[in-house]
């Protein structure tokens, strides 16, 4: 049972929700938020506790966790797919370096860690479709590397040092409230604002492409589950497999078009992102995260879609 949570990387698309999710859950004073930069969501600063983190200095992640006495560490800093493939030395050096020191201080102050890993975990030797939990992972980017490799990492605290370490393999997340930093699924975020704000978009993603996708409640609510789980009932922890919907550009792109008659789209694929899409599977098998611990999105592609236009509709008025 989470009581007293630190979360890193709390200004980016997760964190920005699941801060605001959990303090209304756990009470705003038990959620320390913590970035890189000061924030600048009023929101994130205003209800709770802020503090800087660069996730590469492990002291001062220590010090924190000890000032708030945080039982949990929800760890979310990390470069995304396309950021991490243009500078893959420091996404080594943020991404297994942060998860390396935060597992350290979860080790010493008897913390529970969750930390997500991704469908970028996967390669092209992946079986692309219904990719099952327990398969071959050899990614052939940085940001797979280091999440395959972080999801390895933390069954080793796990089994080495006892340190209750638990994650999920994101799909691509689609929100209104942050937007996501250099990832390969993101056109499906700028898509919706796109079709609101211009009537138009610009697709960097090839038609034909199909990504595991997921909207940001089911997201969250995904990493509570699974934090409240029976510890006895979960046969695997790092990672899960969990996804709730499976389109290419022209799916969501008609969907759209539905609400958005006169909406348009062209294509201007980017050469990098699209390597990356292509080495990622097409459809995964959630089926030990719905046996283990009761995953059960909401959402589908129809259902986001109106809330997402609703939502924007009302904030980019
Ligand atoms: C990305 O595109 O890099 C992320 C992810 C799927 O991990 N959204």
């Amino acid at each position: 049972m989470m009581k007293r949570i630190l979360v890193t990387g709390a200004s980016g698309q997760i964190g920005t929700e699941l801060v605001s999710m959990l303090r209304n859950n756990y009470g705003k004073d038990n959620i320390v938020a913590s970035d890189i930069k000061p924030s600048k969501d009023s929101k994130i600063v205003n209800s709770g506790p802020f503090e800087i983190i660069d996730v590469t200095d492990g002291r001062k992640i220590g010090e924190v966790v000890k000032k708030y006495k945080a039982d949990t560490i929800i760890h979310l800093a990390s470069l995304l797919s396309a950021v991490a493939e243009g500078n893959p030395t420091l996404a080594w050096t943020i991404n297994m370096g942060g998860l390396f020191n935060v597992l350290e201080v979860a080790r010493e102050n008897k913390c529970v860690v969750f930390t997500p890993s991704s469908i970028a975990a996967f390669g092209p030797s992946t079986p692309q479709d219904h990719t099952p939990q327990d398969t071959i992972q050899r990614p052939t980017t940085m940001y797979g590397v280091t999440k395959v490799s972080g999801e390895i990492l933390c069954d080793y605290y796990h089994k080495k040092y006892g340190v209750d370490t638990r994650g999920v393999r994101y799909p691509g997340l689609i929100s209104h409230a942050a937007l996501p930093g250099g990832g390969t699924t993101d056109y499906a975020v700028h898509i919706y604002y796109d079709a609101i704000k211009n009537k138009k978009f610009e697709c960097n993603i090839q038609k034909g492409t199909y990504m595991d996708m997921m909207y940001m409640p089911d997201a969250l609510d995904a990493i509570v589950k699974l934090m409240e789980a029976d510890p006895s009932k979960l046969k695997h922890r790092n990672a899960f497999n969990i996804t709730a919907m499976q389109f290419d550009p022209e799916g969501i792109y008609n969907e759209i078009k539905k609400h958005v008659p006169n909406f348009q789209m062209e294509y201007k694929v980017d050469p990098v992102k699209q390597a990356i899409a292509e080495s990622w599977p097409n459809s995964l098998d959630a089926s030990c995260a719905k046996e283990e611990w009761g995953f059960n999105p909401k959402y589908d592609l129809s259902s986001m879609t109106k809330d997402m236009l609703d939502k924007l509709n009302k904030k980019l008025k």
